[in-house]
C-alpha cells in the first residue's frame, strides 16, 4: 500500500482491481472527496484577455496591442483584445458569475498601461484607477475576495522600445507601478501576485516568437529578462513587506507554469530533471529553494557551453551576493499554473538546435505521445498523474512550500456541452487531492477560466471558459457550461464527487453571494 501510493493516479486505478479491488482505502476509487476546512476555490482571467478598451478613457498601448495592429494575422483568427470579453465595461456581469459560481475569490490581472499611461508613476489615469475601484467593490460588496496580478503580460509599448524586460531598469519601473497599486488598492485587496508565469514572459516572449514582443533572441535574451524579472518581483516582494504589510494584512507572492516532465526510460531521469531546472527551477530555485540563486545545473551548463562557443563570459548573468539574499524567500507561498505533462528524452545532438539557444542548453526534448488524450490547444493533454508529481516534486524540492494554485484549465473549440472539461478538472482536483494527503501544503485552487477570453496567439479558437461568450453578439452574451454548474457544486459542497449530474437549466445565485 505504501508502495502503491507513490504511483500516479492511472497506476492506481489500473492496479486496482487486481489488487485491492475490495478496498475502500485507495483513494483514487472514493467517489467523493472533501477539501480541507479554510481551502479557497476561485476562477482567473487577465486584463488583455478580457478587458478590451484597448484606448479607452486615456489607456496607453501595451505590447499586445502593438504586435496586433501592426500584424494582425499574427493570431490564428486575425483578432485581437480590442474589444475581446468588453470586460471594461462588463465587469458587473463578471461578478455577477463569480456569484452564481459561489467562488470565494476572483482572480484578475491590472493594465499596467491603463493605469499609468507614461509606464511611470507621474501620471495616474482617474479613470483607469476607477475602473478597478469599480471591480474591487463590486466583488467585496458580495464578499468575494479580490486576488490581483500585478504584471499579466501587457507590457507599456514604451518600455518594450527600452528593451523591457532585459532592461536592468525595469526593477525600478516594475516595482514603482506596483507601489501606485498597492498605495490605490491595498486597502482592499489581500491576495496580491507579482508576475504570471516568467517562463512565458522570458522564453516565449524574448527567446522565441510564440508571444509579444516577439524577439527570437535565442540563448542570451530569455536569460536577461530571468534575471531582471526575478530581481524587480523580489523588489516589489519587499516593497509590500516593509510598507504595506503591517497597515493592509495580506500576502503577496509569484506565479510560476510548470509543466510535469516525465523521462521516457529510466536513462532518461537525469535529462528531465535537468528540463524540470530549466523551464521551472530557473524562477522557483532562486526563490524557494534554501541556497537560493539559479540552479546549479544551469550556471554550469550554460556557462561552460558559453566558453566554448566564445563568449566573454556565461549567457546567464549572474546575481550579485545581495540580489541572491534579496530574491530568496521573496514570496509568501508558490503560486502554481498547471496544465499538463510531457515525456523527455536527452538529444545532445547540436545539429537539432539552433546554437546558441536555450533548448541546445537543455540538450533534451520533449513530446506527448499519440495516446494522451487532450483538448483544443496542441499542448494540453489531459495527464492527472503529471500534477500529482509534479505538486510532489514541489514539496520535496522546497521544503513544502505553501501552493497556490492560480490556473488550471482545459480548452476546447466551444458549445456547452463540455464533458472533457468536467473529466479533467475532476481528474486534477483529485490528483491534487492526493498530493494533499501526502502532505503537499495546497490552500487555493484557481480554475483557468471564468469564461472564454482571448487566447493569445491562437486568438478566440480556444476557449477555456466555464462560461461561454458569444462574440457575435453586442453584449458578449455569457452563458455558463456544463462545467460551470459542476464546478459550482464543487465549490458549494467543499467536495469533489465523481457522480454528480448537475441540472443545467438555470443557474441562481445562493445566498450569501
Ligand atoms: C496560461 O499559460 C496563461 O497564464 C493564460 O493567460 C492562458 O490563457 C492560459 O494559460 C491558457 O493557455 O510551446 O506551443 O508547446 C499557460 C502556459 C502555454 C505553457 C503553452 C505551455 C506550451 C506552448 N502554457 N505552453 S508550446
Amino acid at each position: 500500500m505504501l508502495l502503491l501510493r507513490r504511483f500516479p493516479t492511472f497506476t492506481l486505478t489500473l492496479f486496482s482491481c487486481i489488487l485491492l479491488c475490495e478496498s475502500n482505502t485507495l483513494k483514487a476509487r472514493q467517489t467523493v472527496r472533501n477539501f480541507p476546512d479554510g481551502f479557497l476555490f476561485g476562477t482567473a482571467t487577465a486584463s488583455y484577455q478580457i478587458e478590451g478598451g484597448w484606448n479607452a478613457d486615456g489607456k496607453s498601448e501595451n505590447i499586445w496591442d502593438h504586435m496586433t495592429h501592426n500584424n494582425p494575422c499574427v493570431t490564428d483568427d486575425c483578432l485581437n483584445g480590442d474589444v475581446a470579453d468588453d470586460s471594461y465595461n462588463l465587469y458587473k456581469r463578471d461578478v455577477e458569475m463569480a456569484r452564481e459560481l459561489g467562488l470565494d475569490f476572483y482572480r484578475f490581472s491590472i493594465s499596467w498601461s491603463r493605469v499609468l499611461p507614461t509606464s511611470f508613476p507621474d501620471k495616474m489615469n482617474e479613470a483607469g484607477v476607477q475602473y478597478y475601484n469599480n471591480l474591487i467593490n463590486e466583488l467585496l460588496k458580495y464578499n468575494i475576495e479580490p486576488m490581483v496580478t500585478i504584471y499579466h503580460w501587457d507590457l507599456p509599448q514604451k518600455l518594450q522600445e527600452m528593451s523591457g524586460w532585459t532592461n536592468p531598469h525595469i526593477v525600478d519601473w516594475f516595482s514603482d507601478y506596483s507601489r501606485v497599486l498597492f498605495e490605490q488598492f491595498g486597502d482592499r485587496v489581500k491576495y496580491w501576485i507579482t508576475l504570471n508565469e516568467p517562463r512565458e514572459i522570458c522564453y516565449q516572449g524574448y527567446g522565441s516568437v510564440t508571444m509579444a514582443p516577439q524577439l527570437n533572441i535565442q540563448g542570451t535574451a530569455e536569460y536577461m529578462c530571468a534575471k531582471n524579472l526575478l530581481v524587480a518581483h523580489a523588489k516589489a516582494y519587499h516593497i509590500y513587506d516593509k510598507e504595506f504589510r503591517a497597515t493592509q494584512g495580506g500576502t503577496i507572492g509569484i506565479t510560476i507554469s510548470a509543466s510535469w516532465m516525465e523521462p521516457e526510460t529510466e536513462d532518461h531521469a537525469e535529462a528531465a530533471e535537468v528540463m524540470r531546472q530549466f523551464e521551472w527551477g530557473q524562477y522557483a530555485h532562486p526563490i524557494f529553494s534554501k541556497a537560493g540563486d539559479f540552479p546549479p545545473v544551469m550556471k554550469e551548463r550554460i556557462a561552460a557551453k558559453s566558453a566554448a562557443q566564445g563568449f566573454q563570459r556565461s549567457r546567464l548573468p549572474e546575481f550579485t551576493a545581495e540580489e541572491v539574499e534579496m530574491v530568496r524567500g521573496s514570496s509568501d507561498f508558490f503560486g502554481l499554473n498547471h496544465y499538463s505533462s510531457v515525456i523527455v528524452f536527452k538529444n545532445e545532438s547540436s545539429l537539432t538546435y539552433d546554437v546558441p539557444s536555450y533548448y541546445d542548453d537543455i540538450e533534451a526534448n520533449g513530446y506527448q505521445p499519440s495516446d494522451w488524450s487532450g483538448a483544443a490547444s496542441s499542448w494540453l493533454k489531459d495527464v492527472p498523474w503529471g500534477f500529482y508529481k509534479l505538486l510532489t516534486a514541489i514539496r520535496e524540492n522546497y521544503d513544502n512550500p505553501v501552493v497556490f494554485i492560480t490556473e488550471n484549465g482545459y480548452s476546447t473549440y466551444g458549445g456547452l456541452e463540455d464533458e472533457d472539461r468536467i473529466t479533467y478538472y475532476r481528474g486534477y482536483l483529485n490528483a491534487m487531492l492526493d498530493a494533499m494527503e501526502d502532505g503537499s501544503d495546497v490552500r487555493v485552487y484557481t480554475a483557468w477560466s471564468l469564461m472564454d477570453n482571448f487566447e493569445w496567439m491562437r486568438g478566440y479558437t480556444e476557449r477555456f471558459g466555464l462560461y461561454e461568450v458569444d462574440y457575435e453578439s453586442p453584449e458578449r452574451t455569457r452563458t455558463p457550461r456544463k462545467s460551470a454548474f459542476v464546478y459550482k457544486e464543487i465549490v458549494r459542497t467543499r467536495a469533489l464527487d465523481f457522480n454528480y449530474e448537475p441540472n443545467t437549466t438555470i443557474m441562481t445565485i445562493d445566498e450569501g453571494h
